[in-house]
């Protein structure tokens, strides 16, 4: 059994399959781990999001910012974008269990020594306390409060996570962490901007780079293709390499860190 974490796939459809034929996936034995935004600004959501989801428990997927706002647009709560990319789901006969797909894939993923996620941690989460966290807001999308939710899923304040947080903006707060963050203070205060490492902003580290962070386990993560694969931080892996731009889609064996490329 081999198992290959795979970064942000935004509807690239191509590109995943070059990549799976690349590192000769076998369904019968090997797990592919999805680190989020499998749709939108590429060419081919619908059908990237369909063969995923064929992958059943072969495919192991946590959810990103691009996925949330396809719910949001599912459900009314936000306009599409210019540039979205989603319409082809949306028309779809299968939208609607695509979408009830989509809402069961968690915000985390766990499986010793890794953890997945999308864009990453507020430093001071252990990984127990992180997990449920993602856990709560999963329960959110799973439920009935869903739209309402979404409704006030967006900004970026507060800032800073606190456990006495309630209701929505406690939700929005981990959100912001585990789909959104790029930057973040010592304190844990979290930037979403865009932008290379090199422009951090002062006063900030690109998250990882956090002093003190709580979860020592190995991290692979998605959302920032301005890294370009490159965390210069030991065991912890940044996947999204920007095949949306133009750039490869990136696996990489989990036990041994190889990395393949697809382009
Ligand atoms: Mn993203």
């Amino acid at each position: 059994m081999a198992r290959y974490a795979i970064g942000d796939v935004q509807g690239c459809l191509r590109q995943l399959i070059g990549l799976m034929a690349k590192i000769q996936f076998d369904p019968s034995k090997d797990e592919l781990w999805f680190v989020g935004d499998l749709v939108n600004r590429g060419p081919q959501s619908l059908e990237t999001l369909r063969l995923i989801k064929s992958l059943g428990a072969r495919a192991r997927v946590v959810l990103g910012n691009h996925d949330l706002h396809l719910l949001a647009v599912h459900y009314g709560v936000r306009e599409s974008y210019a540039d979205d990319t989603i319409s082809d789901i949306l028309n779809a006969p299968d939208r609607e269990e695509l979408i009830h797909w989509l809402r069961q894939q968690p915000f985390i993923y766990h499986a010793e020594p890794y953890v997945m996620v999308h864009a990453g941690f507020y430093p001071g989460w252990s990984l127990q306390e992180a997990l449920v966290l993602g856990e709560e807001l999963s329960l959110q999308l799973q439920g009935p409060g869903i739209i309402d939710f979404l409704k006030v899923s967006y900004g970026n304040e507060p800032d800073l996570w606190s456990p006495d947080l309630t209701g929505f903006t406690r939700l929005r707060v981990i959100k912001n962490y585990l789909t959104c963050m790029r930057f973040c203070s010592e304190e844990g205060r979290l930037l979403t901007g865009k932008g290379s490492p090199l422009n951090c902003p002062p006063g900030y580290f690109p998250w990882f780079k956090v002093p003190h962070r709580q979860i020592h386990n190995p991290i692979v993560f998605g959302h920032w293709s301005a890294l370009q694969g490159e965390t210069h931080t030991p065991k912890i892996f940044a996947l999204d390499t920007g095949v949306v731009w133009g750039g490869p889609l990136t696996a990489m064996n989990l036990d041994t860190e190889e990395r393949l490329q697809f382009q």
